[in-house]
């Protein structure tokens, strides 16, 4: 056996060498894409992102990512998890380690300011030395993170080693939302999707500055949440779907779940209870609900407007205050939806009483009102909002009704079905979709501006953009995916990008790009022949 101290010196120079040729190779394979760089297309453009930034200031030299980059995070520990949420996607596509740190210089810096952000916006700023993201929210870095992940090649949505470069565009973008509520709806309930499919979506949202979720959580097909003191909502209510499926509902800790996740990326969720129409699935779980005291039996077709809640009877009241009590303990947000479209089993008067009673309960509860636009013709509470949507052709009347109610302080999340309803076909040949409110195209759901949507509203009226996505004809989150992408990006934009920045050319050219990291992040998008799209 050779001493052990003879080993040493021989085997140094071996592992000097080896070490050497690793370096030289780490610098080789970095070299590499530089160099490839120099001669290829320059990083993309600052103003390349959907929504559009507000502003954005090109210039200088890129800032470019290696594998000494840092991630660096001052401030609070929501900030380091916004920058454990970036690091994390860029740990995957660039196989570097970019550490997490809190000092420093250089590198991808995350910084919460007093300066004047607003409560979502975000400054971006890139050059040699660094790429800074500067915000007075924790959410407002998140939408920054959203940008500069735009700003980088599409390859850095895989999920495993890519090669670089990895450049980001010098220059600066000053960033904030036009609307306060940027909503997406979920109606779980025509079918039900599962926590992991929900949480996939929300992935999707929040990629587009998507601020809201709406869950549309009962309907006559199906009542998707658990209520302790009325189980069998969920139990049986929740027992079947359209086309006669199993069905299912949230427990509470699923929605919790939900709620959280939410939250991680920054997304409220408003939970709907619609009432006193759409309600076959609570009448058919309790049949001392039904004005006659007979259940109906469930039911798993598509039509609308045959069920009402009974406005005369006091155990009605006992439901909705046990119901909204329990959900509204759930729900950090601030809202509650309370339904209120197509009541047309419900008269008039019983559907003013209704609302009368039910919108107190709401803030008794702590939150707000939210209505689908038919509560303009009842008594909207001080402070709720109604969601409009109508058409194009929706008659004057309706329409002034709903500018009335929004005169008289009425806040507008604005939903137009020809435009926005994400369920509609894109055309004839679309494999699933409805056609009630017509044919929309991505450019039809695209080009209109939500502040001179409706007329004779005040600007100050309208809260937002929500894009609702019904489920009748919708079953996985394939197909969640077919009808929401890319109509989706295209109402994210309007609801945050200034209107001076919307315009069907540029943005197709924008929604072109997005194609490939559909593709790397594995979203099975309809390809519109409205847009250029890369070849594949
Ligand atoms: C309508 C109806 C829903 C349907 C949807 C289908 C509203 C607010 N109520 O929108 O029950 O599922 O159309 O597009």
């Amino acid at each position: 056996m050779r001493p052990n101290h003879g080993t040493t010196p021989r085997i140094l120079p071996h592992l000097l060498a080896t070490l050497l040729l690793a370096a030289v190779g780490v610098v080789a394979l970095d070299a590499a894409p530089e160099a490839r760089a120099a001669t290829q297309a320059p990083p993309i453009p600052l103003d390349r992102v959907i929504p559009a930034p507000a502003s954005v200031t090109p210039g200088g030299t890129p800032y470019r990512i290696t594998r000494a980059t840092r991630v660096r995070v001052d401030g609070s520990a929501e900030a380091r998890r916004v920058g454990a949420y970036l690091a994390g996607i860029l740990r995957r596509s660039t196989g570097y380690p970019l550490p997490l740190t809190g000092h420093g210089k250089g590198g991808i810096r995350l910084r919460l300011d007093k300066g004047d952000f607003g409560a979502e916006g975000y400054r971006l700023d890139s050059g040699a030395g660094g790429v800074t993201l500067t915000a007075r929210t924790p959410a407002g870095l998140f939408h920054g993170v959203q940008t500069l992940r735009q700003l980088l090649p599409p390859a850095v949505e895989k999920k495993t080693a890519q090669r670089g470069p990895w450049r980001i565009a010098g220059g600066t973008v000053q960033d904030r939302p036009r609307y306060a509520y940027r909503g997406a709806m979920l109606d779980v309930s025509r079918h039900f999707f599962t926590v992991a499919q929900v949480k996939r979506y929300i992935d999707q949202l929040a990629l587009y500055k998507v601020n809201a979720l709406h869950l549309h959580l009962s309907d006559d097909q199906g009542w998707r949440i658990a209520v302790d003191s009325w189980p069998r909502l969920a139990t049986y209510g929740g027992a079947n779907e359209v086309g006669g499926g199993r069905g299912g509902h949230y427990t509470k800790a699923d929605y919790r779940r939900i709620v959280r996740y939410a939250a991680s990326r920054y997304l409220e969720v408003v939970p709907e209870i619609d009432m006193p129409g759409h309600t076959n699935a609570a009448l058919s779980s309790y049949a001392e609900l039904n004005c006659d005291g007979v259940a109906p039996p469930p039911y798993t077709g598509t039509k609308v407007g045959f069920s009402s809640l009974c406005v005369p009877k006091k155990i009605t009241y006992d439901f909705v205050d046990d119901v909204i009590r329990e959900l509204a303990a759930l729900t950090p947000g601030r809202y509650l939806h309370i339904g209120g479209d197509e009541a047309h089993s419900t008269s008039h008067p019983d559907y003013v009483t209704f609302m009368d009673r039910v919108q107190p309960v709401v803030a008794r509860y702590g939150k707000t009102v939210i209505g689908w636009h038919q509560l303009t013709g009842a008594r909207p509470a001080q402070g709720a909002l109604a969601q409009y949507w109508g058409r194009d052709r929706t008659g004057a009347a309706e329409k002034e009704q709903v500018a009335k109610a929004a005169r008289n302080g009425t806040g507008l999340i604005l939903s137009p079905a020809d435009h926005i309803y994400l369920d509609m076909k894109y055309t004839n040949d679309s494999r699933i979709g409805l056609t009630w409110a017509g044919l929309v195209e991505v450019r039809r759901s695209y080009d209109w501006n939500p502040g001179a949507y409706l007329a004779g509203v005040p600007d100050s009226a309208v809260r937002g953009v929500e894009a609702p996505l019904w489920t009748e004809t919708v079953r996985d989150s394939a197909d969640i995916e077919y009808l929401a992408f890319p109509r989706l990006a295209g109402a994210a934009e309007l609801g945050w990008s200034p209107a001076e920045r919307l315009g069907w050319d540029g943005y197709r050219a924008r929604l072109a790009a997005q194609g490939p990291r559909w593709d790397n992040l594995g979203i099975r998008y309809y390809r519109s022949p409205q847009v250029p799209w890369p070849a594949r």
